[in-house]
């Protein structure tokens, strides 16, 4: 049985057109808006004739895929590798790349430990760090956002909230590069990023013992759950690389987006510093319109059916969250930026059984930040051209150069 990217070949289904565009060029990523749009148009699936797989973009395909975990796994691995044919390139997640019933009990861990108590205690302490760091960057005017802002923000106050006893700005953002690249195909993100491993694995899995993790942070409450034996010692450690993996990245692009979608729109930025208690709303229209999790896949298990068109078993589906968003079928003139839109069922953070569980965490820090920047800046300007990072899974900024006036 011969694989392509890790996966079986499979013909395009009846009724599916193939398209020979490539999702993971950085063409496509630099500016994946029309790619969104052509997927949607062209039907609910389309077949990627360079990938030998399905995409889906139209808002009702993409949650039917993605919430259906019956049919649709997340076991087999969510890039575009097949973990029941080739072996991924690290000990699978036992959260993100497990299925119901394994899964129940690992999310069950992680809710305890991310629950809307737990995060309830970092409010405040998120806010003072958020105003202590909008504060200093008012003071400089201008500066590159991406490092200044969305890396040194989360950097700074989610390994605390974890309870690292060591942390490192560099290898955890690099970590998350790594992680979200390996969904991808063997192209040169995926091979840059993978060249990082040997520098990064080691430290990362050495940060998620429970010797080198306070006694009071997320981390020690996942090694609680050991101590409960709703989960072994060692899972709990997996838990912790799962914080690390999807912890970072996640919320940096977030940040970074944020600033990017608030600087592009000011009158809308005018709407926020009027009322800061839209700050939830910013953050959370910013990820419905910028995806910052631009696509995930499933494996279908089954032979199945979805929108009239027949799919096998051992099918990869690519699951374009991003496309979803922009559905104006779903969100009315979707793909403009409005703070006080009804965003409920965006797709940005999944839906069914796999959505993001850190998500209590992720809103508190994006809410942080934003009520900060919304309190202490007059106007966001942009100082030089946005530039978008190539990357596998994510939709993220390189660079975003700005103003806080
Ligand atoms: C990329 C990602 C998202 C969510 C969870 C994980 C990774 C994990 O490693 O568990």
């Amino acid at each position: 049985m011969k694989l392509v990217h890790g996966h079986l070949p499979i013909d395009a289904p009846a009724g599916v057109q193939g398209w020979d565009i490539d999702p993971y060029s950085p063409e496509v990523q630099a500016d994946p808006v029309p790619y969104y749009a052509q997927l949607r148009e062209r039907g609910p699936f389309s077949y990627l004739t360079r990938y030998s797989m399905l995409a889906c973009g139209r808002y009702d395909v993409v949650r039917e895929v993605f919430s259906d975990h019956e049919r649709f796994v997340s076991s087999r691995g969510v890039g575009v590798q097949d973990f029941a044919l080739e072996e991924p390139w690290r000990p699978h997640s036992i959260i993100l790349e497990v299925d119901p019933p394994y899964h129940n009990r690992t999310r069950r861990v992680l809710m305890r430990a991310l629950s809307p108590k737990a995060v309830a205690d970092l409010r405040a302490y998120f806010l003072d760090e958020a105003r202590d760091l909008v504060s200093d960057l008012v003071a400089q005017g201008e500066f590159e956002a991406v490092e200044a802002l969305a890396e040194t923000y989360p950097t700074r106050v989610f390994p605390k909230a974890v309870g690292m006893k060591l942390s490192d700005r560099r290898k955890l953002v690099d970590h998350g590069s790594m992680v979200f690249n390996a969904l991808g195909p063997d192209n040169a993100q995926r091979q840059t990023a993978m060249a990082m491993g040997p520098e990064i694995i080691p430290w990362v899995m050495e940060q998620c013992k429970r010797e080198n993790l306070t006694d009071d942070g997320i981390g020690a409450a996942i090694y609680a759950s050991a101590d409960e034996e709703l989960v072994s010692e060692a899972e709990a450690g997996m838990l912790v690389r799962s914080l690390l993996s999807a912890g970072i990245d996640t919320t940096v692009t977030g940040i970074g987006n944020a600033v990017w979608t608030l600087s592009q729109n000011p009158e809308q930025f005018a709407a926020l510093r009027a009322d800061p208690s839209l700050a939830m709303g910013a953050f959370d229209e910013t990820m419905r319109l910028t995806s910052p999790v631009a696509a995930f896949c499933r494996t279908a298990c089954v032979d199945t059916e979805v929108a009239g068109i027949k799919i096998a078993e051992g099918t990869k589906i690519l699951c374009v969250l991003g496309a979803a968003n922009l559905d104006s079928a779903k969100f009315e003139e979707a793909e403009r930026f409005d703070i006080k839109r009804k965003t409920a069922g965006h797709l940005a953070l999944g839906v069914g059984v796999h959505m993001c569980v850190g998500q209590n965490i992720a809103r508190a820090e994006g809410q942080a930040i934003l009520t900060a920047i919304a309190e202490q800046v007059g106007v966001i300007e942009p100082a030089g051209d946005a530039v978008w990072r190539p990357n596998n899974a994510m939709h993220a900024l390189e660079s975003l150069p700005v103003r806080f006036g």
